[in-house]
């Protein structure tokens, strides 16, 4: 009797499957819950697959939480990157683009030619990617613009072939171009800033960079300055030994919105964490806010940006994200023609749990003891990052859209 060596059918069948088991988990341990992505710099490539996206056809128009029926219009398309938006007292609109320029709408209207006077930024890299670098950032008038005309800007400012820095800029606006610009402030920390002014009529910036626990470096913090660039008398380091006496609060990473309420005229800022641990906080002299010893993210690579997340010993966010929405741009609703949002805090999303196509604008509600009680995601279907969100004078809202065909879009309500 002949014994076959040869593989049965069934036996054929079984030893596929096996081999087709072993290769399919050689790259990723089933049951392990591991993945592996690549990485680019210690940070996560992020996936591009929604990012991009053109947008629909405006108007459009959404229900939303509150009962608050919107129409979303585009006043422009015709932008690059747009980064902050500024409301002249005639109603048009001063829009920085992070190339570089300074442009202006003009009863809707966006003048084709860039304003002239503006200063020599640097940037680089797509906005969005890691290491991108801002030319011109935040834009805002003076207090008293109507009798002084001074326009302000933040911007990156070239030192040398290799050194950069953030600066602000100051000039006069004669109705169709900027004179008499100089820097009235040019900080020793590189990457991007914002700007207000606070009631008192002091000029907050805030800074990212090195050193955010150190007093004595100008990174990671948030300055307080005059309107023409010198330390006011009252900051709460002045005076001290080893703390730079703008220096106004410590430990922030990345802030890219400031906002004062428009009850208590508290300066309230957004940052961006990591990987979550985005955060409002209402600045207070001298006070450290804890980046980057405690947060309630976690890091690029995953794990907890501190080891039990909280802020013990530090200032605590009034609202944070996990996972980040990467936060931009801020304002308060105190308008009439949205009636259901009235009080409400409005923030700029990026990008949402680190996937790019993901950004949208971010209604929260407090109760009267500033407790945050509702959130809402708008916009989300647009897939736009939002960059930019400010109340204009009509009372409605506009945003920026942060992409290469950037737009500035208004909320009204919808008929
Ligand atoms: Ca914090």
């Amino acid at each position: 009797m002949r014994i076959s060596h040869s593989p049965k059918p069934v036996q054929i069948v079984w030893f596929v499957a096996l081999a087709l088991l072993l290769v399919a988990t050689a790259g990723s341990r089933v049951g392990s819950g591991q993945q592996k992505v690549p990485f680019d710099n210690g940070i996560p490539v992020a996936p591009r697959g929604l990012a991009g996206r053109p947008l629909p056809k405006m108007p459009v128009v959404y229900d939303t939480g509150e009962g608050q029926r919107i129409r979303v219009v585009a006043v422009t398309r015709a932008l690059e990157y747009p980064w902050a938006l500024a409301f002249l007292p005639d109603g048009s609109m001063l829009v920085t683009e992070r190339a570089g320029r300074l442009r202006i709408i003009r009863n809707g209207v966006l003048d084709p030619n860039p304003i002239a006077g503006a200063p020599v930024s640097y940037w680089a890299l797509e906005s969005g990617l890691p290491g991108a670098v801002h030319g011109f950032m935040d834009v805002a008038l003076h207090p008293q613009f109507a009798e002084n005309h001074f326009v302000y800007l933040t911007y990156t400012k070239p030192l040398d072939e290799k050194r950069r820095t953030v600066a602000i800029a100051r000039g006069r606006w004669d109705g169709r171009a900027l004179t008499e610009v100089h820097d009235i402030f040019v900080a020793d920390a590189a990457g991007t800033s914002r700007i207000a002014f606070a009631r008192d009529g002091t000029l907050f910036m805030t800074t990212t960079g090195s050193g955010p626990q150190d007093p004595n470096t100008q990174g990671g913090k948030v300055l307080r300055l005059r309107d023409d660039g010198s330390v006011p008398s009252d900051n709460p380091f002045v005076g001290r030994t080893g703390y730079r006496p703008e220096v106004y609060t410590l430990g922030h990473r990345s802030s890219l919105g400031l906002a004062v309420h428009p009850g208590t005229g508290e300066m309230w800022l957004n940052e961006n964490g990591p990987n979550g641990g985005d955060e409002i906080n209402i600045l207070k002299p001298g006070r450290n806010y804890g980046w980057p010893v405690v947060s309630y993210g976690r890091t690029y690579q995953g794990p907890w940006q501190s080891e039990v997340p909280g802020h013990a010993g530090f200032e605590p966010p009034l609202v944070y994200w996990v996972p980040a929405i990467a936060v931009s741009g801020m304002a308060f609703y105190t308008g009439d023609k949205l009636p259901k949002w009235k009080g409400d805090v409005f923030v700029g999303s990026l990008r949402t749990g680190e996937i790019p196509g993901t950004g949208h604008l971010e209604r929260i509600l407090f109760n009267e003891k500033m407790e945050e009680l509702r959130r809402e995601s708008l916009l989300v279907d647009l897939r736009q990052r939002i960059r930019e969100v400010r109340q204009g004078p009509d009372e409605l809202l506009y945003v920026l859209t942060d992409e290469k065909e950037g737009a500035v879009l208004r909320i009204e309500p919808a008929p």
